[in-house]
């Protein structure tokens, strides 16, 4: 299957397709580039599908994903909580819940062999251009880290990531099944966004029509403004499902 036929395959409902924020080709043509660009200013996100090399992908998945499942196991065994030891054996410095069976791991940036491996991604994929050339200035990887959401695990709420200035990349390394949570985007909600969590519009299950609802296809990361709201929808389905962070600033 194509890649743009598996994400026109994804589409479940809402107002707006996730096609529509689809970019195929690589980062050095310059009309990827362009309608990138355009994207990301207009609608505030995009889904580039060409950007991460297929051998590259391959074997971060190797180095990353059967360390995911081995946490998401302890994560069950344990009634989601991470002691010191488990963390230290897995080269976690946190592991915070973010939801009823979802965590947000981080790995030892310096030590850990699988946040040398996200990092590689990152670089050979060329985010920091792609972030760079939306925010107009030299951006930096900031933080990078893992979802981890068990079977039966709750999404998230609609939420923003962060202020002006700050992109939010969001890839998984094998295909999320609409069961396993979809994640939704708001578009065009990074304008106007007044930073002031009081102030900014809040958000309910009643906003859901309004958003592009994306299953993440393997090495097609969504790139977000910070200020996009989106949210995640539960995993229902008896399989882990593990995607991967990075934001930049
Ligand atoms: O789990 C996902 O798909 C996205 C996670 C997310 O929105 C977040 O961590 O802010």
């Amino acid at each position: 299957m194509s890649d743009s036929e598996s994400l026109e395959s994804d589409v479940s409902g809402g107002a707006r397709l996730v096609e529509e924020l689809r970019v195929s080709g690589e980062w050095d043509e310059p009309e990827v580039r362009t309608r990138c660009l355009e994207l990301l200013e207009r609608e505030g996100a995009c889904v580039l599908t060409q950007v991460v090399d297929k051998r590259v992908l391959e074997e971060v998945r190797e180095a990353v994903e059967p360390t995911l499942q081995r946490i998401a196991e302890r994560l069950e065994e344990d009634g989601q909580n991470l002691s010191e030891e488990v963390k230290n054996e897995f080269g976690l410095v946190r592991a915070p819940p973010v939801g009823d069976g979802k965590t947000n791991v981080h790995f030892d940036e310096y030590e850990s062999p699988e946040h040398g491996a996200m990092e590689r991604l990152a670089r050979q994929s060329r985010f920091e251009d792609i972030v760079s050339s939306y925010i107009g200035r030299p951006c930096t990887l900031y933080e990078a880290g893992a979802s981890i959401t068990t079977p039966g695990g709750e999404g998230m709420e609609w939420h923003r990531d962060g202020t002006e200035g700050e992109v939010t990349v969001l890839m998984s390394l094998s295909n999320v099944e609409a069961d396993q949570g979809q994640l939704g985007v708001i578009p065009r909600s990074h304008k106007g966004a007044k930073l002031e969590k009081l102030k900014d519009e809040e958000l309910t299950a009643a906003d859901d029509d309004k958003a592009v609802w994306y299953s993440y296809r393997a090495g097609c990361p969504m790139i977000i403004d910070a200020r996009t709201q989106h949210s995640v929808r539960d995993n229902v389905s008896q399989d882990t499902r593990c995607i991967l962070w990075y934001i930049y600033n």
